[in-house]
Order: structure tokens, then sequence, then C-alpha cells
């Protein structure tokens, strides 16, 4: 396992929004900010104003991880979305998540595992200490952001449910209900939506269980009340608004790979070097900038991640 060396700057880049909220957060309580969070709020009251809104949420840390660029505004990450269960347009998951409702929620953790369980939201979200960490983001598509999440490492999880000797993949599922997501009456792609990690990914440090955007908890358009991140893979690889985890022994079809696999691998990873038959991925552009940067490999993480993938063949890694 890749030991735990980020560019970590703790403390530098908190932004005076923050420490407002900081104050906030103190004057509620950790128990009452929580337990407000948790009561049932409507996802489209979180969604599309300027500043972070939504209730607060705990915050035991923050640790810088995009090489001290600031985030990009809550507005931008809140209204130009990838959630094909709302529809395929990047502004329809803000406008059309009016009818989910991400509370109550369970996850069902399944399959190779010796302690298979239905975890509430509640009890989910009290597994470990939430942590900010402000982590690039990239989409294949050749767009990214700089984004402040907030949650914990999946590994917290994993462990705790105890993964048999078999178990070699996770296979993530979002929740199927067309009633609350739109999107899903147009066959756009198969559902559930089904995303997969190699244990030993699903275990990186660097891969967060996320319950949290800004301080506030994750609104409906970013995968509500909980997403996976894994930052130096491209955004198809971050699976939103889970109800399901299973762990199996072989490698899983996945939604993207199904719907189009000569474009999208089972791996995902950030590779400047090998470009997707639509977007080159040499160069992005960060939402908010107009001229386009330089990918990184692995978006930045390879001194972290790079040894996961030591001797695959490198067309293989996207
Ligand atoms: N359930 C679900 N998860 C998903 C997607 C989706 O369509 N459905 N899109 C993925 C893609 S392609 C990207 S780029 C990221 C976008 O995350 P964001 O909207 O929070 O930036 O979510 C990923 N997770
Ligand atoms: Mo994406």
């Amino acid at each position: 396992m890749a030991r735990w060396k980020p560019d970590l700057k703790e403390g530098a880049v908190t932004p005076e929004s923050i420490h407002l909220r900081r104050r906030e957060f103190l004057r509620l309580g950790a128990a009452g900010a929580l337990g407000a969070a948790l009561a049932g709020l409507p996802d489209a009251a979180l969604a599309g104003g300027d500043d972070p809104s939504g209730e607060a949420l705990p915050v035991s840390r923050r640790v810088e991880m995009a090489g001290g660029e600031k985030p990009t505004p809550w507005k931008s990450v809140t209204t130009y979305n990838n959630f094909y269960e709302f529809g395929t347009d990047k502004a329809d998951p803000a406008q059309r998540v009016g009818t989910f409702r991400s509370r109550p929620w369970s996850l069902a953790i399944e399959g190779e595992v010796k302690r298979p369980q239905l975890l509430a939201l509640e009890d989910l979200i009290k597994l470990a200490p939430l942590e900010e960490r402000i982590y690039r983001h990239r989409c294949v598509e050749a767009w990214s952001m700089v984004v402040p999440w907030l949650g914990f490492p999946l590994a917290e999880l994993v462990k705790r449910v105890e993964p048999t000797s078999r178990a070699r993949f996770l296979v993530f599922q979002t929740l199927l209900d067309p009633a609350q997501m739109p999107g899903q009456k147009n066959r756009v792609i198969e559902w559930p939506y089904t995303e997969g990690l190699r244990m030993d990914e699903a275990m990186n440090p660097l891969t967060m269980l996320v319950v949290g955007l800004y301080g506030r908890v994750l609104p409906g358009q970013n995968g509500a009340p909980i997403r996976v991140v894994i930052p130096w893979k491209y955004g198809f690889k971050g699976p939103k608004s889970i109800v399901r985890i299973r762990f199996v022994e072989e490698q899983p079809r996945t939604s993207w790979a199904l719907l189009a696999p000569t474009e999208y691998g089972f791996y995902g990873n950030v590779n400047p070097s090998l470009d997707h038959p639509r977007w080159s991925q040499a160069k992005e552009r960060r939402i908010g900038e107009f001229l386009r940067r330089d990918t990184l490999p692995f978006n930045g993480y390879a001194a972290q991640v790079a040894g996961l993938y030591a001797g695959l063949d490198p067309r293989k890694l996207y």
C-alpha cells in the first residue's frame, strides 16, 4: 500500500468563508450541526447559489493537496456536473435534482466480506473523523476543477467490514429510482450506474468516501449523500449517491465500459500521454479559466499511486 506522503500544507489554505463557517459550527456544536445536517433537507435547497450553502458538517482537519491552488468556486462546482441520472447536460443535475431525496439513506455492504451490513447514513458518517481535502478533480472530457471534499478514507470502511481473502475488487452502485432520478427514464447508460475499483486502489489513503463539499452536506448534484472520490482517476471513476458496495473476486463490468468499451477502460487513470478518441488528454481546462494547462500524470498524484500499476501496460492505465 502506498505511503501517505501528500503535498500537505495543513491550515495554509483556509479561506475566509471557512473561518466564518468554523465559528458557526462551534456555535452550533458538533452534534447539533450533524443532527441538523441529517434531518432531511430537500436536495434542491442546496443548489446553485454563489456561496456555500446547506448544513455545516464538523471538520476535524483540513489538508491541501492541489499544489496550493485555490478551490473552484462553489457555484461552478455545484452547477457544472456530470450526473446522468439527472440528464446528460452539465446544467441538468443542479436544475433537476429537486425530485431527489438523499435522506433517509443507507449503504449496503455485501459479497466477499466477513461482516456484511446495511449502514445507516447517521452511523456511516461517524465511522471516522471528517477531513477536508482539497483535490484536483478531472473529467475525461478535459475539464477540471479544484474541490474541497469532506469525508474520510474509504479504507476505514473497508477494514471495518473485513473483506475475505477472495475479495479482489469493489463494485459500487448508485440508487436506481427513475421517479427520483428522471435521467434513468432514458437508457443513456446501463442503470444502475456501476463503477469498480481494485482492492488496493480502494485501500489507498487518497481514496475518499465523501459526504460533504466546502464544509457543507454534499449537494444532490455532486452525489449526495455519499460518493467516492479517487483523485488520480478521471471523474467517471467517482460514483455518486451510492447505495451498495459489493466485494467480488472478478473484475466487474462497469457502466462506462459497457457503454463505450473503446473509450473507457477499467482503470480510468489520468494519463496525459494516452488520448481518448474524442478528447485529447494532454491538456485540460480548469473551469473558470480561459487557457488550457498541461495535464499531470495521475492528476499530480503519481508519487502516491504510480506504484499500484507497476508492470501494467501503460495503455491499460486508462
Ligand atoms: N452515479 C453517477 N456517478 C457519476 C457520474 C454519473 O453520471 N452518475 N458521472 C461521473 C463523471 S463522468 C464525472 S466527471 C464525475 C463528476 O462529478 P462532479 O459533478 O461532482 O464534478 O462524477 C462521476 N460519477
Ligand atoms: Mo467525467
